[in-house]
């Protein structure tokens, strides 16, 4: 038995390490298979496996390219100013946990690993049995898979600390597939919407944020509002119109203002620039970097969400019938409105930095560090599908609350189960929302808690059921029928 769990376990360290975590041949090989099963030619299945890794690679240059232009200005603010403060950033907040998991609770990474596959394995399970389950998309993003099993460790460490190593890691393993197979449910209709029947959901870390503000969005909804899109507007202000000059201006006054606060001599001194560079090229180019890599991004969707669509349908015919897959919320930003990811963001840091600015004056015990991953993923993410079910004012508004809650919702939590001590936090939506709810609920109400939790994931995919019986399946399996049966063809 021991033998046959080793064995389990290096195949799944090779896989999660190689390809889950690497999610670009994870598409790429979900892609492979479709195309085996609907029996294409082999030289069919190869080009389809290449251009959907290629598509893949190029979004991740096009995020990677983002965050590492603009993470290390944003924390800069922490150096500058000597704060001792507590970043909110995915990655900052998986270093936390692999400072302090061992110190605080005598565990290490590798049970994380583990935690990881009970979850994935409960996720595919709960999809296969969706007859039952009425569950319908797979998470297929493994970098944030990590750090999810990481932050979701750490919680139920704090939670339940007398609780068995085995006991512990298939409680939440089973817990976090659960939210995994249920949050990036709730998104399929809105995506559906979003793309126009592209055929995914989004696997992130604001996907229950997706799906309340696309709700809320709705309420923003009247004859007179417009969309994004649908502004022309007058004069000078017509440059606006166009994405990349739009997204060039803000971004030169929003990164401006902050590389100009930290100083020259902040970037001299950590040898970012010389000191016989221009500094107004460098905040120039720095800035541009922004619509640049949007570009890019935009451009690698493009390439493998066409190659993700045919060819899971070989999928969702047969082993996983009726399945959508979930994938990288960046793939949202080459729908809908472009200058929704641009304002998302905008009014997501307007939101973020009024909550720090008052984290400082109430001299919280805690003190945030803006990171840019919540703040441009999740808030560019809301404005897209906010603009899409509601209008501009839904774009503006909803992600500005949101930036609100991240901040707050992050300092409560973080300083509760004790990740700020460690530097950092996940920051993410739904981490700053959902799980904190979790969180208390299982540390005050025990065994009992663990029960409400399940109870409550395991019922929002039925009530949405129910709203619609005929059409729930039929979004994410054919949508064109779909749109027909709704009279909106
Ligand atoms: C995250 C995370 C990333 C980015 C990326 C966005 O939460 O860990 O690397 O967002 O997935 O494309």
């Amino acid at each position: 038995m021991e033998k046959i769990l080793d064995v389990i376990l290096v195949v799944w360290n090779y896989f999660a390490k190689n390809i889950l975590t690497q999610p670009a041949y994870f598409i790429g090989f979900i892609v492979l298979i479709g195309y085996l099963l609907l029996k294409k030619p082999l030289y069919e299945c190869l080009a389809g496996f290449l251009k959907a890794t290629v598509g893949y690679f190029i979004l991740t240059v096009g995020s990677g390219g983002l965050v590492n232009n603009f993470r290390p200005i944003l924390a800069g603010l922490k150096d500058r100013f000597n704060l001792d403060a507590t970043v909110i950033d995915p990655y900052f907040g998986q270093n936390a946990i692999d400072s302090g998991i061992m110190e605080r609770f005598g565990r290490t990474f590798g049970d994380v690993m583990i935690l990881l596959l009970i979850a994935f394995v409960a996720n595919i399970l709960l999809v296969r049995f969706k007859k039952y389950t009425k569950l319908r998309a797979v998470f297929t993003t493994g970098n944030v898979q990590v750090q999810q099993a990481a932050t979701a460790f750490w919680l139920v460490l704090f939670c339940f600390p007398n609780l068995g190593r085995i006991q512990i890691i298939v409680v939440m393993g089973l817990i976090l597939g659960l939210y995994w197979a249920v949050g990036s449910n709730l998104t399929v209709g809105y995506t559906q919407d979003l793309t126009e029947g592209a055929g995914f959901a989004v696997a992130h870390q604001q996907i229950f944020g997706i799906a309340i503000v696309s709700a809320v969005a709705e309420k923003f909804k009247s004859k007179k509002s417009k969309k994004i899109e649908d502004i022309q507007l007058p004069g000078f202000l017509s440059i606006f119109n166009e994405n990349m000059v739009a997204t060039s201006i803000l971004m030169i006054f929003f990164f401006g203002i902050i590389m100009l606060v930290l100083g020259k001599n902040y970037f001299i001194t950590n040898e970012i620039i010389t000191g016989d560079q221009s500094f107004f090229f460098y905040i120039m180019t720095t800035a541009l970097q922004f619509a640049v890599n949007l570009a890019i991004l935009q451009l690698g969707v493009r390439t493998f969400v066409a190659e993700l669509t045919e060819s899971f349908t070989g999928i969702s015919n047969t082993i996983l019938p009726g399945a959508v897959p979930g994938i990288d919320v960046a793939a949202t930003f080459a729908f809908g409105s472009p200058n929704a990811v641009t304002l998302g963001f905008l009014f997501g840091a307007l939101g973020q930095f009024l909550t720090i600015g008052l984290l400082i004056l109430l001299k919280s015990p805690t003190i945030i560090i803006a990171g840019f991953i919540p703040l441009f993923f999740d808030n560019a993410a809301f404005a897209v599908y906010a603009n899409n079910r509601g209008g501009v004012k839904a774009a503006c508004v909803l992600p500005f609350i949101s930036g609100i809650i991240q901040v707050g919702g992050s300092a409560l939590i973080a300083t509760w189960v004790g990740l700020s001590k460690y530097g950092g936090y996940i920051g993410m939506f739904d981490w700053a929302t959902v799980w904190p709810l979790f969180t208390v609920v299982m540390k005050y109400l025990g065994y009992v808690g663990i029960g409400l939790v399940v109870l409550f994931l395991v019922v929002i995919p039925q009530i949405q059921y129910r709203r619609d019986p005929s059409g729930y399946f039929l979004i994410a399996e054919d949508y064109d029928e779909f749109l027909e049966q709704k009279g909106k063809n």
